[in-house]
């Protein structure tokens, strides 16, 4: 081994900004599947491999429009697309480019194409505005930027603000009628450059560690984070969640609602199945109803969405008979981002006869590593340490509590946080340990118990409550199709609670409502726990993600 590691990063901008070595994570490689070459491009393992090995006609990306490209036709646009950038955008490895779109297959072959050469992805949020677009540019030394047509409009107008980033093409969905989509677009047009260009590319020979991916977290308050993710770190979410937990198969289609800026979605909807020689059914706009009716349409059999989405697609998913055992195709489910409430997995379970599987991940450790199968799911826990982590509840000096006792979720495995130059990696990383912000606790059996983020913790009275168990308590009453409980400062206890409901259809809201549901919540949980004061609402506010932001409440 030489002193200096290998790296084909010309551009040593990501390397430059690694958290000191201090303050870095510590990494296991304990699995005989976490053992890596000495160089790994992960765009080489998860797509040219298996074209290589014959199976190149396998079906990879699909869409309800009909369209279906194979491993191969992947590949082919993804090698155009790296020609174009090299050749007329310039791109040298280690250079960042922002990718900008919904979910479509154009998006997913960027994404490869950007990794292929060498750069660095950066998939941001298709809701973004310029001014948040700006902040990720700036943070990032962002210099290139392949961009879905139809959200132009907001690119265009970072870009005139951050001259910084230079060269910008825009492509369209890749579905057959797609203006463009056979390069007759003409102008800057990412498919007519692509014309150009010949349909094989020699992949950068990158090194394991070598940065591939900058994904900015979703993070509900103050300046975004990029969190730096190397090749290696792909090819270890790989190996362990989807392999010992998911166990999806070949022949399985993949579908789901996160963006691929998301590392929930791009790990669920393209790193994943590719892995397996599978296909994924991409929707640009995944809302229940789309979700509702392209599962049946394409045969999808493993759905990845949050727990909001689930409660609200149940009772349809349930009358369409979507679920295998009442005949249907989808047979995995799993939910991710926020807690997945009791009621929810057992109205799931109710209407289509699937047990979800829960899982937390986080950006920092790109994806999963608490979680369960559907054999072993335990209401009201996310599950046990997923296989290559290790995971402890710890208390403020960083110590091991025991069992049942709440304190902060600690993980270290194969992947792990490092931001890219910014202060608060010590907050997020201690003593080599990973700590997610959640406040957990584990039971006899190793199972963890998510309590809250610790910031939602409400202290009242000398009690401590965590707000998503009442917000669980309230969700099993039929009135409440969403709600969301904060601490609200109070002068005789410190704090009280209180519940923010959206009433169900056919359900009024009123005193007489607000009434029975403290009832309701006193008679399911500890009775202290009940919130004092509710107020009704027509929509509680939450992120792209889908998570609640009990903060911009607290605002009131
Ligand atoms: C919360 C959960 C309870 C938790 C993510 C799967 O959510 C993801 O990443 P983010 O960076 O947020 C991380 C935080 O979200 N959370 C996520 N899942 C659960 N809480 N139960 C869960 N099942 O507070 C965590 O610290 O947006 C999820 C895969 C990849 C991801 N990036």
């Amino acid at each position: 081994m030489s002193e200096r590691p290998y790296t084909a990063h010309v551009d040593s901008f990501a390397r430059d900004r690694l958290p000191p070595p201090g303050q870095q994570p510590e990494f296991l490689f304990e699995l005989p599947e976490l053992r890596f070459p000495e160089r790994l491009n992960c765009a080489t393992e998860l797509l040219d491999r298996r074209v290589a090995s014959g199976e190149g006609d396998r079906p990879c990306l699909r869409t309800p429009g009909g369209l279906c490209w194979s491993y191969a036709d992947l590949q082919q646009r993804a090698d155009r697309i790296a020609h174009v950038l090299v050749a007329e955008m310039g791109l040298v490895p280690g250079n960042r480019v922002l990718l900008r779109g919904p979910n479509t297959p154009m998006m997913v072959a960027s994404w490869f194409a950007v990794i292929k050469a060498g750069g660095i992805a950066v998939a941001t949020m298709p809701l973004l505005r310029a001014r948040e677009l700006g902040q990720i540019i700036e943070k990032a030394e962002i210099s290139h930027a392949l961009c879905d047509r139809n959200l132009a409009e907001e690119l265009s107008l970072a870009r005139d603000a951050h001259p910084g980033l230079r060269e910008v093409r825009f492509f369209g969905t890749g579905e057959a009628d797609d203006p463009g989509h056979d390069g007759s677009g003409g102008d800057f047009g990412l498919e007519a450059a692509m014309q150009r260009h010949p349909a094989a590319f020699d992949n950068v020979d990158t090194a394991p560690d070598d940065t591939c991916i900058i994904a900015f977290t979703s993070g509900t308050t103050g300046r975004p984070k990029g969190t730096m993710h190397f090749h290696r770190d792909v090819m270890a979410a790989c190996a362990c969640w989807p392999r010992h937990v998911l166990k999806a198969a070949a022949d399985d289609v993949f579908i789901g609602s996160p963006p691929i800026a998301f590392t929930f979605g791009l790990g669920g909807l393209v790193l994943f199945p590719m892995s397996m020689g599978a296909s994924t059914v991409l929707l640009p706009k995944a809302g229940p109803n789309e979700l509702l009716d392209a599962i049946p349409a394409c045969g999808a059999t493993v759905l990845f969405t949050a727990p909001t989405s689930y409660r609200a697609m149940a009772a349809e998913a349930g009358a369409r008979r979507i679920g295998a055992p009442a005949g249907g195709s989808l047979r995995k489910c799993v939910s991710a981002g926020e807690a997945l409430p009791a009621a929810t997995r057992a109205l799931w379970k109710e209407h289509t006869g699937i047990e979800i599987i829960d899982g937390i991940g986080a950006t920092e450790m790109l994806h999963i590593f608490v979680s369960h199968d559907e054999a072993h799911a335990r209401p009201g826990a996310t599950g046990t340490v997923v296989p290559g982590y290790r995971a402890c509840v710890m208390d403020d000096d960083g110590r091991p509590v025991p069992a049942g006792v709440v304190g902060r979720l600690a993980v270290k495995g194969p992947t792990g946080c490092r931001y890219l130059s910014d202060e608060r990696q010590k907050n997020y990383v201690k003593d080599g340990w990973n700590y997610t912000g959640d406040a957990y606790l584990v039971d006899d059996d190793g199972y963890f118990h998510y309590q809250a983020r610790t910031d939602d913790m409400i202290v009242s009275a000398g009690y401590n409550i965590a707000a998503p168990e009442v917000e669980d308590a309230l969700m099993l009453h039929p009135a409440v199709a969403d709600c969301a409980v904060i601490g609200e400062p109070d002068e005789a206890r410190g704090q009280i609670v209180k519940a923010f409901v959206v009433p169900a259809v056919g359900h009024e809201a009123g005193d007489a409502l607000v009434a029975e549901l403290q009832d309701f919540v006193r008679k399911t949980i500890a009775p202290y726990k009940y919130p004092r004061a509710i107020e009704f609402r027509a929509s509680l506010p939450r992120t792209a993600t889908g998570k609640l932001q009990r903060f911009r409440l607290r605002e009131g």
